[in-house]
């Protein structure tokens, strides 16, 4: 039976502040980073604790009410924003944020789903280790949506996606009740891994609500370097170099068109300090053997020797490996001052990005001549923004499945690291096969059936109304 709703049971649970309901501190939740995705909501509701978020579940799924998860807003794919309904009930993890625990020997920390990404990193290096996570957005993105993204970011090269960190996950499932496996351990293999379900599913299946996450050793030698190109091509004869001189200490290989520079430097004010070149690629590595920043040294005099890269810098101080850094993570922000673009976080085989990226500017181009490429990315692990700046009145959607085309013909995906959201949930359903889709849609009837768990995204909500 179906229960009422009220903001007063809600209250009830979370207490007095812990739900807003005023339309002007509503609107931050009801709109993304960029303002692309708007919608309304009934309220925002902040639980403590588990307890809570599995309370407030519980009320929701009485009522029928559908809640949309929410985290540090960051993924730029839509996820975290409510439809247009004003139905939808948001749920911030942001009161949830402890450390709760964390242990020196295992190498293991346990957090709540609303930590921000920055503060455990700052723990973790505040006892002598790494929380090998890296995004641009670390000073916003919370371990919720981090993990329940699967995001990526720029040291995928060497410590894989957020999915590869958690050994053990706590969450409320879509019918209230909390399903903890807070385990510590690196091997597990009792049973179904039922930790991947919620990983990476964008809250579709249930709400993250802690997780022990597997860190790492800290190096104590890190040497950063900027290189410009010819070429896409030749971006990927140095990582080869790379890889065979200094392979496992790689842990960014980051490439940057020009164009993507040249925007850096009109919006944000940034410049390389590298002549003007076609391409640039930034990389890191660390180590905790002394001979990390000579064999790097190495590494790059071959490189340039081959002609593979025209000039190239290292780092030499802290301040300026975080000005290189810094180049890099100001791509996002000045694309978004330029005007409109069309984002195309997608991901090939990496030998066949230079292929890809040929194919696809001349077939953008053709179809949409005033359109210019914003393309850069995580090349070490085959993942780039392929965004394009467009006018206006431009058909995105025909510019979406044009590059996703090309995305599919070279083995690729269609979303590498920002998930689906809500903004290429069509494009899923396009590009995946019929069995893959049918298993989903299984999973999804199986663990939510009412289909009240971030209805919309990932997969199409008739997937669960028929
Ligand atoms: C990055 O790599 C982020 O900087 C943002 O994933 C990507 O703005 C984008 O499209
Ligand atoms: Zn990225």
């Amino acid at each position: 039976m179906m229960e009422d709703f009220s903001i007063e049971a809600l209250r009830c649970i979370v207490g007095e502040r812990g739900v807003i309901t005023d339309e002007a501190d509503l609107a931050p939740f009801c709109t993304d980073w960029r303002g692309m995705f708007k919608g309304r909501a009934r309220c925002a509701v902040l639980p403590r604790c588990t307890a809570e978020v599995a309370a407030v579940v519980r009320l929701c799924a009485a009522a029928r009410v559908p809640i949309v998860p929410h985290g540090g807003n960051t993924g730029l794919s839509g996820g975290a924003t409510p439809d247009a309904s004003g139905e939808q009930v948001i749920l911030s993890l942001s009161r949830m944020s402890a450390i709760r625990s964390l242990d020196v020997i295992g190498e293991t920390m346990e957090v709540e789903a609303g930590c921000i990404l920055q503060v455990a990193q700052e723990a973790a290096a505040d006892a002598g280790l790494l929380l090998p996570i890296t995004l641009a957005a670390e000073g916003s993105a919370r371990i919720g949506g981090i993990l329940s993204t699967n995001a990526g970011g720029t040291n995928v090269l060497r410590y894989g996606m957020a999915r590869g960190r958690v050994l053990g996950l706590e969450v409320v499932t879509a019918d209230g009740s909390i399903v903890s496996g807070l385990r510590q351990l690196r091997k597990d293999n009792a049973g179904y891994d039922w930790k991947q379900l919620f990983i990476g599913t964008e809250g579709t299946l249930g709400i993250i609500t802690a997780a022990v996450l597997q860190l790492a050793p800290k190096s104590r030698q890190r040497v950063t370097a900027l290189l410009a190109v010819p070429s896409a091509d030749e971006a990927l004869a140095v990582l080869r170099l790379a890889r065979q001189a200094i392979g496992e200490t790689l842990n960014a290989f980051e490439l940057m068109s020009g164009p993507a520079l040249e925007l850096v430097a009109r919006h944000v004010g940034l410049t390389t300090p590298l002549a003007p070149a076609p391409w640039y690629v930034l990389l890191e590595a660390s180590s905790s053997l002394p001979s990390l920043r000579d064999a790097v040294e190495e590494m790059l005099a071959d490189v340039l020797e081959r002609g593979a890269a025209s000039d190239g810098v290292i780092a030499e101080s802290e301040k300026q490996e975080r000005e290189l850094w810094h180049l890099r993570e100001s791509i996002t922000e000045a694309e978004a001052r330029e005007g409109r673009s069309i984002k195309h976080d997608v991901s090939v085989p990496i030998a066949l990005i230079p292929a890809f990226l040929r194919v696809a500017d001349e077939a953008v181009m053709n179809a949409f001549p005033l359109a210019r490429i914003n393309a850069f990315g995580h090349a070490g692990d085959g993942n780039i923004h392929y965004n394009v700046i467009i006018p206006p009145d431009a058909d995105s959607q025909a510019l979406n499945r044009l590059v996703h085309d090309l995305v599919v013909d070279h083995g690729g995906s269609i979303s590498a690291e920002h998930g689906i959201g809500q903004y290429r949930v069509d494009e899923l359903h396009r590009c995946r096969s019929a069995p893959e889709l049918e298993l989903a849609r299984r999973i999804k009837l199986a663990l939510d059936p009412a289909g009240l768990m971030n209805p919309g995204k990932v997969l199409p909500q008739t997937i669960v109304t028929g």
